[in-house]
């Protein structure tokens, strides 16, 4: 069975969990987003089509919170930064979220696959651009000069995430795979360690407060808080 390697490249997949304790809400514990709001309404594309507004106030409000409030980067963000300085090879961290809590850590090899809070693009002339403030029907894009033409940089359901193929190329060839803080509810990301363990050699763990969906999948699995058990799994890699 492999084991935690000393060498080889890294992916780390990351959800919600690593940054609630920075305050964010997860979606789907028991207080999670989706417990206030319909994810049909607000993170799908025909969601946008009958009520922009609805979604962009939805938006703005974490948008506002995550430029305005009281949120930064816990030691779990934090040691993964830690990690990709001191580790010998390459390592990847993948998001599933929208806040900007790994590069604040100081993660530079990252993908955000389901898009970034802090970014919207225009649905007619295409790349992305920052946005820190509220997005409504009334703004211009700043390109093509349509009104009402600007979206979320975000990835709903039934749209492609970004990168993909990226991922998977970095999937194919790491010695190791780890799962923190997603619940394993939402693919692709879900069957990342099916793509990984296929391939045999990888080892996988999972990192998590309670056990995903697909916990059985990994080859190893610790729970606890991200806070905690992130720095902890980092120390151990590093001082093997
Ligand atoms: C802690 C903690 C602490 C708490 N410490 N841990 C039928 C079968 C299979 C697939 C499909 C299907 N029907 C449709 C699909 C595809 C669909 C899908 O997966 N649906 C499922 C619901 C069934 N997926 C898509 O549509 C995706 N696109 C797609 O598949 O394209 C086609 C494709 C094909 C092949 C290859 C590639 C592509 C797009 C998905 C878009 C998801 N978008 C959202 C919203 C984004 C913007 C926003 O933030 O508003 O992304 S939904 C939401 O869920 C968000 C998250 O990134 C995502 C995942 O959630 P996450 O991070 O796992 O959070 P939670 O709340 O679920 O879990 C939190 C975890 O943290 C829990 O485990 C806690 O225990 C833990 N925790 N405190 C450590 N302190």
């Amino acid at each position: 069975m492999p084991a935690l390697p000393k060498e080889g490249s890294i992916v780390v997949l990351t959800g919600a969990g690593i940054s609630k304790e920075s305050g964010l809400d997860t979606f789907r514990d028991k207080d999670g987003i989706w417990s206030r709001v319909r994810l049909e309404d607000v993170a799908t594309p025909d969601g946008f089509r009958r009520d922009p507004a609805r979604v962009h106030a939805f938006y703005n409000a974490r948008r506002r919170s995550l430029a305005e409030g009281d949120i930064h980067p816990n030691p779990a963000h934090q040691a993964l930064a830690r990690l990709e300085m001191e580790w010998p090879g390459d390592v990847l961290v993948v998001t599933q979220n929208i806040d900007d809590l790994h590069e604040r850590a100081g993660s530079g090899n990252l993908i955000h696959m389901h898009g970034e809070l802090l970014k919207i693009r225009c649905q007619k002339c295409a790349s992305p651009f920052a946005w820190t403030g509220d997005l409504g029907l009334e703004d211009k894009c700043p390109d093509c000069h349509r009104v009402g033409s600007l979206r979320p940089h975000v990835v709903w359901f039934g749209e492609m995430p970004l990168d993909m193929e990226r991922i998977f190329e970095a999937l194919e060839d790491c010695a190791l795979f780890v799962s923190i803080g997603t619940s394993g509810h939402v693919y692709p990301a879900a069957g990342f360690v099916q793509t990984v363990r296929a391939r045999g050699r990888a080892h996988t763990v999972e990192l998590n407060l309670e056990p995903s969906e697909g916990a059985s999948l990994f080859r190893e699995t610790r729970m606890g808080p991200a806070s905690r058990l992130v720095p902890a799994f980092v120390e151990e890699l590093l001082s093997r």
